[in-house]
C-alpha cells in the first residue's frame, strides 16, 4: 500500500502543442501521471487543478481510486462539464498510474486482465484532393494501418477540417491569440464527400476499414442524406453527424440509414450517452479517458454499451496527450467491447517529453508490461517549452453567421 498522497502538480508543457499533465506524489515517493489536456482551452483545467483539486488531494489515499471520484464528482454541486471531467479524468489515470506501480503490474491486469492480445488502432489519411488523398491512404497503409480515416478538402472551400493544402500534418489547434476563422458550406461538402470516399473505396479494395468524420456540421436530414449515400463505399463509421446535443434527432437518422454511426468525443459523462445507447441510435462511443473522467468511468459506459452490442473507440487525436493514449490501451486489452483506438501519432519531440512502454505496430497498439501506466514525463525537458496561447477554429457560413467548426 502507498503512502498517502504529499503533492499534485501541475505541469503545462508545449512540445509542438499544449499538454497538461497531472502529477501526483506518494509519501513513500510514487509518482503517478494523469493528462488533463482540454484543447484550446488548458489553463482553466490546470487551475481547477491547482486551485481547487490539488489541495484536496493531499492527505488522501491513493489506493481509494473510486472514492476519490466520487468525491470529485458527486462532492461538486457544479458538476460535469468538459474543464472538471478533464481534472478528474487526470486524478483518476493518476491513481490508477499509482496503484499500478504500488502492486507492481500493468493497469490492464487490475482491470481484470487482457481479452484481446492487440489493439486495433486507425490513422487519419489527408488530402486536399482526391490523388493526394488516395497518396495518403497508401502511406498510411504501408505504415501498417488497416483502417484509415479519409478526409478530404471541398471545392470552393480555402480551409476544411482535418486536411492541409500542402500535405504537412494536419493539427487542429492554430497557436496565436485568436482563432482561426473557417468559411464552411455544407452544401458544397455534401456534393463532394460522397464522391471522394467512394474513389477511396475503389483504390483500397473491400478488406480496409474506411472511416470518415462530418465533425458535427450536418442536420439530422443533411446526415440521413449522407448516410444513405455513403452505403455503398461500406464505412467502418461515420464520425459526428449531427453536433449530436439534441439526441432525439439521431433517431431520424438512425431510421434512414445502415451507415454504421460514431459519436462523443466531446461527452464528458455516461449521463449524455444515455439515449444514444439505450435507444441503440449509435454503434460506437467515442469518448475519452481524458475527457469523459478517466478510466473508472469509461468502464460504467462501456458497460452500459455492451448490453446493447455498442463498442468503445476512444477519441485519439494529437490533443490527447501519450498518458491518455497509454490509459486508453490499457482499457482496451482489457474491455470486451473495445472496438478500435485512434491513433493520430505524434512529433518525435513529444515521444521524448512522454517517454512511454506502450508500443504501435503493424495498425495495433499495445499498453506494455511497465507497472502502472507506463508513460512518463521527462519534466526537465517539458520546462523547455512554456504554454503558448492556442485556439481550436471558428467556423462561419458563407453569410458571416456562426456555425459549428
Ligand atoms: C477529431 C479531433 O480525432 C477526431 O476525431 O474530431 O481531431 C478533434 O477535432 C480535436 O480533438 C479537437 O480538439
Ligand atoms: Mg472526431
Amino acid at each position: 500500500m502507498a503512502d498517502k498522497i504529499i503533492a499534485a502538480d501541475v505541469v503545462v508543457t508545449s512540445p509542438g502543442r499544449n499538454f497538461v499533465t497531472l502529477k501526483i506524489t506518494t509519501a513513500d515517493g510514487v509518482v503517478g501521471y494523469g493528462d488533463a489536456t482540454l484543447n484550446g482551452r488548458e489553463l482553466s483545467v490546470a487551475s481547477y487543478l491547482r486551485d481547487h483539486v490539488a489541495p484536496l488531494l493531499v492527505g488522501r489515499d491513493p489506493a481509494r481510486i473510486e472514492d476519490a471520484w466520487q468525491y470529485l464528482y458527486r462532492g461538486v454541486y457544479w458538476r460535469r462539464g468538459p474543464v472538471t471531467m478533464a481534472a478528474i479524468g487526470a486524478v483518476d489515470v493518476a491513481l490508477w498510474d499509482i496503484k499500478g506501480q504500488v502492486t507492481g503490474v500493468p493497469v490492464y491486469q487490475l482491470l481484470g486482465g487482457s481479452v484481446r492480445d492487440r489493439i486495433l488502432s486507425y490513422t487519419h489519411a489527408t488530402g486536399w484532393d482526391v490523388p493526394a488523398l488516395l497518396e495518403s491512404i497508401d502511406a498510411q497503409l504501408a505504415r501498417g494501418f488497416q483502417a484509415v480515416r479519409a478526409q478530404t478538402g471541398v471545392p470552393g472551400l480555402d480551409i476544411v477540417y482535418g486536411v492541409t493544402r500542402s500535405g504537412a500534418a494536419y493539427e487542429p489547434a492554430g497557436r496565436g491569440a485568436a482563432p482561426t476563422e473557417e468559411i464552411w458550406d455544407t452544401d458544397a461538402y455534401l456534393r463532394y464527400a460522397p464522391t471522394a470516399l467512394a474513389a477511396a473505396r475503389d483504390h483500397v479494395g473491400p478488406d480496409v476499414k474506411l472511416l470518415h468524420d462530418a465533425h458535427h456540421r450536418l442536420t439530422p436530414n443533411q446526415a440521413a442524406r449522407l448516410g444513405r449515400a455513403l452505403e455503398p463505399v461500406d464505412l467502418f463509421w461515420l464520425e459526428d453527424v449531427t453536433p449530436a446535443e439534441n439526441q432525439e434527432v439521431l433517431r431520424r437518422v438512425r431510421a434512414a440509414t445502415t451507415v454504421p454511426l460514431a459519436i462523443g468525443e466531446v461527452f464528458t459523462t455516461v449521463w449524455e450517452f444515455q439515449t444514444l445507447i439505450t435507444e441503440q441510435l449509435i454503434d460506437f462511443v467515442r469518448a475519452a479517458v481524458s475527457h469523459a473522467g478517466g478510466i473508472s468511468p469509461l468502464r460504467r459506459i462501456a458497460a452500459l454499451a455492451d448490453v446493447w452490442q455498442i463498442r468503445l473507440a476512444p477519441h485519439g487525436p494529437s490533443d490527447v496527450s501519450p498518458i491518455s493514449l497509454g490509459a486508453s490501451t490499457h482499457l482496451g486489452l482489457a474491455t470486451p467491447n473495445f472496438a478500435i483506438q485512434e491513433y493520430m501519432g505524434y512529433s518525435d519531440l513529444v515521444h521524448e517529453v512522454f517517454p512511454h512502454a506502450w508500443t504501435y505496430a503493424d495498425g495495433h497498439l499495445h499498453p506494455g508490461e511497465q507497472p502502472g501506466i507506463g508513460v512518463r514525463l521527462d519534466e526537465k525537458l517539458a520546462a523547455r517549452f512554456p504554454y503558448q496561447p492556442a485556439y481550436l477554429p471558428v467556423a462561419r457560413r458563407r453569410d458571416g453567421s456562426m456555425t459549428d467548426w
